[in-house]
């Protein structure tokens, strides 16, 4: 069962059911199910990276637990005016913003020496709700978690319900993307330990093939990027645009800006105190990755009633430019030129789009 750190207690969250004694029915759920199957049948499907098959549902490739997780969404996850979402496509540093996030929204709750984060992986502070949706059957409740409310997701702008994301709501977005070379190699490797022993590995150039034509899990990549890169551009108080590279590189400077969009800006005091510089510390890679808990000291995340993920696959390498120990120069060029064509005309400009336009 998830549970989930509530901020005000420091104590572990067990999601209820909705609905009182709230079951969904069990027939009900198993109704559901089999409208979602019979839809699925319908659906494009291609190659996995971690299951066998992925379907393209609403011009985004999933599996079968991830849309029917966009549907539960849809139809019963209530968006609080006050919560913030944690969005970007797989592998493009999630697991650090939680941890940032967390710990600017909580600062006043928490000290450094003894924080949650490090006796907990950022999985455990901050839910998925791809997938945490419906966990624990039937539906997980998160109403009771306190003001702003903290969820990730992978799923595309566009696979949201309209409760979420349309600018009359007033939940926020931090979108976090980073350069698709680099993505991909972080994606192949840790889709390639999740995948089921009982199919055959995917090999790294089958995995670039699939990548390049846009086939994996909430890809294609690009449209991914450019979803929430137009939403930001419309509605920059609603959606906040980082990438992982800024980030690496001036870590205080983005942190800044994240908190101010949070609605917690650091004060003067707390800058001169040095506040914005022990978060970053606190949440560098080499510090969590560090962290007993974080080796694989028992903590985990359960994205599926069989699939759980130690946390310490959330931590390989932590840098920039891995791609260059992978990919050729001829695939290097060929995702380049992908990125420069797809990005073109929309303003944003993205890993290797700097040097070569
Ligand atoms: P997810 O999509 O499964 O949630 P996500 O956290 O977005 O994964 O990405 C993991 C990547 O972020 C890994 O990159 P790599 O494979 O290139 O090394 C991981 O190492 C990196 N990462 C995790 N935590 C941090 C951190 N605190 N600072 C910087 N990078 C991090």
């Amino acid at each position: 069962m998830a549970t989930y750190l509530l901020p005000d207690h420091d104590a572990c969250y067990n999601p209820k059911p909705i609905n009182g004694d709230n079951q969904i029915q069990t027939e009900e759920q198993e109704a559901y199910d089999q409208k979602l199957d019979a839809m699925i049948a319908t659906l494009p499907k291609n190659k996995g990276w971690r299951s066998q098959y992925i379907f393209r549902y609403k011009g985004f490739w999933a599996s079968r637990e991830v849309i029917r997780g966009q549907l539960l969404i849809g139809d019963h996850f209530h968006p609080q005016p006050t919560d913030i979402f944690l969005a970007a496509f797989m592998k493009c540093g999630t697991t650090w913003l939680k941890a940032l996030m967390f710990a600017t929204v909580n600062r006043q709750r928490y000290n450094f020496s003894d924080h949650p984060l490090l006796r907990t992986g950022p999985q455990s502070v901050f839910p998925f709700l791809d997938t945490h949706i419906f966990l624990d059957h039937p539906i997980t409740n998160f109403d009771h978690l306190p003001a702003p409310r903290l969820f990730a997701t992978h799923n595309a702008h566009s696979s949201l319900p309209t409760s979420m994301t349309s600018p009359a709501s007033t939940c926020k977005f931090v979108y976090v993307c980073r350069d698709p070379k680099d993505a991909l190699i972080s994606k192949w490797h840790f889709m390639r330990k999740l995948r089921s022993k009982e199919l055959p590995p995917i090999s790294f150039n089958e995995a670039f093939e699939l990548f390049c034509n846009g086939v994996s899990e909430y890809g294609p990549f690009w449209d991914h990027v450019l979803g929430y890169w137009k939403a930001s551009q419309e509605s920059p108080e609603k959606i906040l645009f980082l990438k992982y590279e800024d980030m690496k590189r001036e870590p205080t400077v983005e942190l800044k800006k994240l908190a101010a969009f949070m609605g917690t800006p650091f004060t003067e005091e707390e800058e001169k105190k040095g506040v914005v510089e022990e978060i970053v510390k606190l949440c560098s890679f080499e510090n969590l990755s560090n962290l007993e808990v974080n080796k694989g000291g028992g903590g985990g995340q359960k994205f599926t009633a069989k699939v759980v993920v130690e946390n310490r696959e959330f931590f390989r390498k932590g840098k920039v430019g891995d791609w260059e120990n992978y990919l050729t120069e001829e695939m290097k060029n060929r995702i380049d030129t992908i990125t420069i064509n797809r990005l073109k005309g929309s303003g944003l400009i993205m890993g290797a789009t700097k040097t070569l336009i």
